[in-house]
């Protein structure tokens, strides 16, 4: 399909933020309710493939400054690539993101693979623009493209047995050097959420960020955005979702349980033995910031979590 590959961008177009923001605003105004942008004489929305530079702004912003595409896209965690911040950028071309498709497995009436260029069908594409606090005290504010991973869900049918929602990434030593180290990690990369965190309106599965289809350093074709818990968290290049009735193992918080919890909601009053929690530096900035808890949407998400102590680590 057409969309466009990531072409390298001026730093001119991608480090401007006033402009970037104002023709985001602009397009919102024009908006329909698929949100979509649509003229005259062209096709619709459903016909299209989705051209990401029209895609309309979604919920759940925020009016903090974006952290340069640059630094998005070349300070990266993604340990398939190898373990340096700048190893994913160099080493993801490697990734053959199309043909793709996800295998969803479990509780659920419709299963079998979905391909990639149908998920695109299942739900307009927005822009959510969201902060991303890593566990290791540094974060970002990133204006994702995706889609409620609850829209995926849907189209699955969860039966009343599903009560977690487990993503696995690609595993292929051959694309992905890192994978050929077991030291690293017990591959492949395996995260969960709990199905009602699955179905929160603030979970996205994220395609492209800055307007653009996704690098493929940040989790191309397709990855989690889950903003109110630590980055590991957010699993990149996703091949597998299982609809389970227990909590399944994920790969952090097997690897070193005492540092990595299967929830790890942002929390400033819990530290990890290796980053003191209750700040963080903001990539592009000077000045560290304050961490808030569940990463500032407590008041989307504190309701999931009643009954649990917030001083202890989950
Ligand atoms: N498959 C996979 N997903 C992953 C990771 C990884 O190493 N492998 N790293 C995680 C961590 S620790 C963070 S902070 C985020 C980083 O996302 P970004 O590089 O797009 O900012 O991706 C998460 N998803
Ligand atoms: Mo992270």
């Amino acid at each position: 399909m057409l969309i466009k590959r990531p072409a390298p961008i001026p730093a001119s177009e991608i480090t401007d933020e006033p402009i970037y923001r104002e023709r985001r605003r602009f397009l919102g105004q024009f908006a329909l309710g698929s949100g979509a942008l649509l003229l005259p004489g062209m096709l619709t929305a459903d016909e299209r493939p989705p051209r990401f530079d029209e895609v309309a702004p979604g919920p759940f912003g925020t009016d903090e400054g974006l952290t340069s595409y640059g630094d998005v896209t070349s300070y990266n965690n993604f340990f398939e690539f190898g373990t340096g911040k700048e190893d994913p950028k160099r080493h993801a071309h490697q990734l053959q993101t199309r043909p793709w498709s996800i295998m969803v497995e479990g509780h659920a009436e419709r299963t079998g693979p979905i391909d990639i260029e149908d998920i695109l069908r299942l739900h307009p594409l927005e822009e959510r623009i969201y902060r991303m606090r890593c566990v290791e005290a540094w974060s970002m504010v990133i204006p994702w493209v995706g889609f409620p991973l609850a829209a995926l869900l849907k189209h699955a049918q969860p039966t009343s047995r599903a009560k977690y929602v487990e993503f696995t990434t690609l595993h292929d030593p051959e694309q992905m050097p890192g994978q050929r180290d077991r030291r690293i990690l017990p591959w492949p990369y395996v995260e969960a959420l709990r199905i009602d965190e699955a179905m929160h309106p603030l979970t996205i599965l994220a395609v492209g960020l800055y307007g653009r289809e996704m690098p493929n350093q940040n989790g191309a074709p397709l990855r989690l955005v889950v903003p109110w818990k630590y980055g590991f968290k957010s699993i990149k290049s996703i091949v597998r979702i299982r609809l389970l009735d227990t909590q399944p193992r994920t790969t952090w918080h097997q690897s070193a349980p005492r540092e990595y919890g299967f929830y790890a909601n942002v929390n400033p009053e819990v530290n990890h033995p290796r980053w003191n929690q209750s700040r963080e530096r903001r990539i592009g900035e000077l000045r560290r910031r304050t961490t808030l808890p569940f990463n500032g949407y407590a008041e989307e998400v504190a309701q999931l979590y009643r009954g649990m102590d917030l001083h202890k680590n989950y």
